[in-house]
């Protein structure tokens, strides 16, 4: 039960990973067992499609409109910005929140565009600050095996070349942050088998406890 958890606020779990490999369905998965239980939790999608910065984010992802690479980049960060207050206030709650996709999403897909401003130090910048997640779960499937689950969808990024570039470049970014807790884990997998990864690693970071001082990086 709850009053098991040695940690006084929730847990602050992110769950990255490219295009087709199964994040989202994980997400679901990942709440309704925590939510079995009887632990308050969170779900969280970034972008944030609804607000007035997820808009702008989501019209451009459909190819409805056309910004610089650099405007969407900081829209794509401000939409994450936007939610640190309601992140922090929910953790101190105690709610553990399941993050779909957050600032490393932010900086590779960025970083992946064939523009020599959007370096993977620029692109990774703007991010610096925001509420450092206790895991990391990254949904690792390589293009031809998120080919064989029926190819890319219709938006802007679905496309093999760029994502080829976007797994190169979230394995750099991990790399590049050795106090950040990453979980890689072979998408490739069935459902299930995925599903019982990422709960044996919630369990684990559960039974040690998440640290309740401030989570500003
Ligand atoms: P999803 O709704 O999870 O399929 O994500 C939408 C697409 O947007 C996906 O291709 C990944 C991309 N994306 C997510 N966050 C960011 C970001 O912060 N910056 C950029 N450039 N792309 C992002
Ligand atoms: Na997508
Ligand atoms: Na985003």
């Amino acid at each position: 039960t709850s009053n098991e958890n040695p940690s006084k606020r929730g847990h602050f779990i992110v769950i990255e990973g490219l295009d087709r490999s199964g994040k989202t369905t994980q997400c679901q998965m990942l709440c309704e067992d925590i939510g079995g239980l009887d632990k308050e939790f969170k779900y969280i999608k970034f972008p944030d499609r609804i607000t007035p910065t997820g808009q702008v984010i989501n019209a451009y992802l459909q190819g409805e409109a056309e910004h610089s690479d650099e405007t969407m980049h900081l829209l794509f960060s401000a939409n994450r910005w936007e939610a640190v207050q309601g992140i922090l206030r929910d953790l101190k709650a105690g709610h553990t929140i399941v993050v779909d996709r957050y600032a490393f999403s932010g900086a590779v897909y960025s970083a992946a565009k064939e523009n020599p401003h959007l370096s993977l130090e620029w692109c990774w910048n703007p991010d610096i600050g925001l509420p450092q997640p206790d895991l990391v779960l990254f949904l690792d499937i390589s293009s031809e095996d998120a080919a064989k689950r029926g190819g890319y969808g219709e938006e802007r990024y679905e496309k093999q070349d760029m994502q080829v570039k976007v797994r190169t470049l979230f394995k750099r970014l991990f790399a590049r942050l050795p106090n950040l807790s990453v979980k890689v884990i072979d998408a490739g997998l069935s459902m299930e088998d995925v599903a019982d990864q990422i709960w044996q690693a919630y369990k684990e970071l559960d039974e040690a406890g998440s640290p309740s001082e401030e989570l500003q990086v």
